[in-house]
């Protein structure tokens, strides 16, 4: 995580008891919220006495500061799904309590939805700690997929529930929409113990405030997630994935353009990246390059459709088009599920090469098409004049640009030798403020967090934030879920 620099911490021992005292160091500009009561032994046996042993409390005494005080007093909790979280939201940041959902982990019901839809999409009711790519596979099986994908499903682990209190993006939103879209229904547990009960299947209700749409993208910061209920496509028969190597930005959106007018209705994702998040993906990866030269800029397409002649010709047809335009300079389709895979895994891979150069600071937004690029290359220009990159001992190895063009949302990463705020410092609030100028958004997927809530304001009119602070303190007036987070200090 960017914040966490190890050498933040005193640790002195009281008889058995090791204190680690986290300062300022550890996260810089927080200070802990003394409404909270510490966390301590008869509060953890206390949730041992709910759970049993095997309920999965960790309680490393060595990081147990033990108050004399009543376990009925305030404690704060953070909520905690894969832990796959970009932002630092499903981390504590003094003693909060983690719960971890990973134990809710049964499918409730897999239906059809009542109404003219039940023919493509079925709903499927699971509880919030299902991982996803386990509910892909479960739905494999029956036919249909789940709505969303990411990169974070693989070897990380996520959640439904953490992807719902994220309102995570992912690979196939160009596709099937947001989860406010594919969600209809939550189980939440509220702060004071109330359970909200809408695990709705059914496919319209215009019954009162859509309430469930105020905890998706909520970070934990108002409930716990316990059950969510999710529209589930039909699995397409037909898979296509091609890789293009272009020259230009210009030219990536040229091929979007195209894309967009002949294969709309099978584009199911077009993604983009540069050749130094290509060059960074090939130091750290053993994967053979699937085209033969270097491109400044690579496109992947992937369509999904019932009929394969059919999409194979309309994609050919598309492939033909940019090449005679010279828009790609070089493509390449994949021929079988495995050739799918790999080329995936080029795009897929790209944040964990990178975070293996030391740190990585990432800023996901939103930006007008045309404008995506110019972010990435101010940014280096920025930090040239500033004297941390572009030479050989520079602390900044890489600035890398990549992300969902179809969606308008990029994935701006710098990678340095270390983590180290002086440069974090150059970044931002820079960045926060070009992109505001551009009325963008500073989170386009990954959420606010405890990275990004401070900067709230470069996105959202006072007014609204305002709001979001009223909304916070009806639900949970003793701020106890997810604290330090998401909305301004
Ligand atoms: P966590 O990380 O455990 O939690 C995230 C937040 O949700 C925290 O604030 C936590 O308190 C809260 N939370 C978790 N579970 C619950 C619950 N049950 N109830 C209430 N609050 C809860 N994100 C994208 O949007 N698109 C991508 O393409 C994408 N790709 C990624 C690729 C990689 C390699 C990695 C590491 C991450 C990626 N992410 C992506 C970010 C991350 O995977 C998503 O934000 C994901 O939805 C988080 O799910 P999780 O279960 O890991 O949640
Ligand atoms: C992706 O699209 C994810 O690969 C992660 O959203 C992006 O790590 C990142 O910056
Ligand atoms: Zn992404």
């Amino acid at each position: 995580r960017r914040y966490a620099t190890e050498s933040a911490g005193q640790v002195e021992t009281k008889g058995k008891t090791k204190v680690v005292q986290y300062t300022v160091d550890k996260y810089p500009g927080y200070k802990r919220d003394s409404r909270f009561k510490k966390l301590a032994a008869e509060d953890v046996d206390h949730f041992k006495s709910i759970v049993g042993e095997a309920g999965m409390i960790y309680d490393n005494e060595d990081d147990l500061y033990i108050y004399n005080t009543d376990w009925m007093n305030k404690l704060a909790v953070v909520p905690q799904g894969g832990n796959t979280g970009l932002v630092g939201g499903s981390i504590p940041v003094f003693d909060e309590i983690v719960l971890s959902t990973a134990n809710l982990n049964n499918i409730r019901s897999f239906d059809a939805v009542s109404g003219m839809y039940s023919v493509q999409m079925r709903v499927l009711v699971s509880d919030s700690g299902c991982v996803l790519e386990n509910l892909d596979n479960y739905l494999h099986e029956k036919g249909y997929i789940m709505p969303i994908d990411l990169g974070a499903k693989g070897r990380q682990v996520c959640h439904i529930g953490g992807n719902v209190a994220t309102n995570a993006g992912g690979l196939r939103l160009l596709r099937y929409g947001s989860l406010h879209g594919t969600v209809l229904g939550l189980e939440v547990v509220l702060p004071d113990g109330t359970i909200l009960e809408n695990l709705s299947t059914l496919r319209k209700d215009n019954t009162g405030y859509d309430l469930k749409q105020l905890f998706i993208g909520s970070e934990g910061t108002l409930g716990i997630i316990t059950g969510v209920s999710i529209l589930t496509p039909r699995k397409p028969n037909a898979v296509n994935v091609a890789l293009l190597g272009v020259n230009s930005f210009e030219d990536v959106q040229k091929a979007f353009k195209q894309a967009k007018s002949e294969v709309s209705e099978i584009l199911s994702a077009f993604e983009f990246w540069d050749s130094k998040a290509s060059k960074m993906f090939k130091k750290h990866s053993e994967l053979k390059d699937a085209l033969s030269d270097e491109y400044p800029f690579y496109v992947l397409i992937e369509t999904s459709g019932s009929s394969k002649d059919h999409d194979d010709e309309k994609l050919n047809g598309l492939l033909e088009t940019l090449m005679t335009d010279e828009v790609a300079l070089d493509g390449v389709v994949a021929q079988d599920d495995t050739q799918i895979r790999n080329l995936w895994s080029m795009r897929e891979g790209i944040p964990e090469a990178l975070s293996k150069e030391g740190g990585v600071f990432k800023y996901d937004v939103s930006l007008p098409v045309p404008r995506i690029y110019d972010c990435v290359e101010d940014m280096r220009k920025h930090l040239t004049d500033n004297g941390v990159y572009g030479k050989e001992d520079s602390p900044v190895v890489e600035v890398v640009g990549y992300g969902h063009v179809g969606d308008g949302n990029l994935h701006l990463n710098i990678a340095t030798k270390t983590v180290d705020t002086k440069i974090m410092n150059i970044i931002e609030p820079y960045i926060f403020e070009w992109v505001s100028k551009e009325n963008g958004s500073i989170s386009a997927e990954h959420g606010l967090g405890l990275q990004k809530g401070n900067f709230l304001h470069y996105s959202k009119p006072s007014a609204m934030i305002n709001l979001m602070k009223t909304v916070k303190q009806t639900i949970d007036p003793k701020g106890i879920m997810n604290p330090y987070k998401y909305l301004p200090n």
